[in-house]
């Protein structure tokens, strides 16, 4: 972190789909506990959920559904900013500013965009190819010098550093914009595929069946528990033994984080039992904690005028934060009047 900017945490979640396990414990988990400590800006970012297929009815829906996850989960709109991207101009107008700054070359290098384009680069937008100089903006449009993420995501933060560091070279003065650091904590910081365990859990698989979504009911999860890959071996007995058995490692894994232990605690307590018993332990302890965020999204989803009026308010403050950096922006690169 720069020494001389105060801190302050930043971090987004697209409304491309019911949020999962993944979302919840690589991030959103964590979001709640750094409330206490930095003054935190969370986003709901519509602007790079238009970079891959999306159907306009659905977007203002799938965002506000991602704002009452935030809030249900414990993201309180009094302590910290919760906003939707599109709601603030500014992230738009520095991504621009952004894109003449990043070089081809760097975004040539990003995994995500070679992970989703697969084959069919030359057929995707061109805003997929750009996504992570528009998350640059994000976080550096409110000189954000924290942004916790899932491990999937640290490539993005490394290179919202390099664009702040050239546009100091570049324009400004060393330190005009910090060098944001990825946060990435807690045993599940890549969270597999129930079908996949080589596979991200992900908001875009096919299958229903590879994630554990935030808003399904008790018996879905218990289900998809059930029908969760695993192999023909009991549970090991230490952590080497992990070694080869991804399905074995991420159920672990997300016992562990949701039970905030360590992986070899979770060995010691199933060491050598059948997956049954784990999947069944794991079904009533993902319930007993994503229920009451369910009933509470419901809730808040209830009374949609006064969501809609939080995430004005919240859009406000973002700006008040964002503005007054923009005219810094603008002047030193030479736009605007
Ligand atoms: N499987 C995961 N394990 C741990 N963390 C994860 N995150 C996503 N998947 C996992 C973290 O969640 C935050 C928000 O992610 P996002 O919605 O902005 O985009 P994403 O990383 O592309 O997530 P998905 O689910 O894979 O979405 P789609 O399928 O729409 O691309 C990020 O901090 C991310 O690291």
């Amino acid at each position: 972190m720069s020494a001389d900017h105060t801190p302050l945490v930043f971090s987004g979640m697209q409304p491309t789909g019911n949020l999962h396990l993944g979302n919840y414990l690589g991030a959103m988990r964590n979001w709640l506990k750094l409330q206490s400590s930095y003054r935190c800006v969370y986003c709901v970012v519509d602007l790079h959920a238009m970079t891959m297929e999306f159907d306009p009815q659905q977007l203002a829906k799938a965002s506000r559904e991602v704002a009452a996850a935030y809030i249900a989960s414990g993201v309180d709109p009094q302590r910290s900013v919760i906003f939707v991207q599109s709601g603030n101009s500014d992230h738009a107008e520095l991504a621009w500013i952004f894109n003449c700054v990043a070089r081809v070359g760097w975004l040539n290098r990003m995994t995500q965009f070679k992970d989703k384009a697969g084959k069919n680069s030359e057929k995707m937008s061109v805003g997929l190819y750009t996504y992570p100089v528009l998350m640059a903006a994000d976080i550096l449009g409110y000189r954000a010098t924290h942004v916790p993420v899932g491990d999937d995501q640290k490539q993005h933060v490394e290179l919202a550093r390099d664009i702040a560091q050239k546009f100091n070279n570049d324009f400004a003065a060393p330190g005009f914009f910090p060098l944001p650091e990825p946060i990435i904590t807690g045993p599940a910081t890549r969270v597999m595929s129930l079908r996949d365990g080589k596979a991200k859990m992900s908001k875009s698989d096919p299958s229903d069946y590879s994630r554990i979504n935030l808003a399904d009911d008790a018996d879905t999860i218990a289900l998809k528990f059930r029908k969760a890959k695993t192999d023909p071996h009991p549970l090991p007995e230490s952590e080497a033994e992990l070694e080869g058995r991804p399905e074995a490692a991420n159920l672990i894994a997300i016992y562990a984080a949701f039970q905030e232990k360590s992986r070899q605690a979770v060995i010691d307590e199933f060491r050598g039992a059948q997956f049954s018993m784990l999947k069944n332990a794991l079904a009533d302890l993902v319930v007993a904690k994503l229920s009451p965020i369910a009933d509470e999204m419901r809730r808040l989803l209830g009374d949609q005028a006064e969501l809609d009026r939080q995430l004005r308010e919240g859009a406000n403050k973002a700006r008040a934060i964002s503005g007054p950096i923009m005219e810094e922006v603008r002047r030193v690169v030479g736009i605007g009047r």
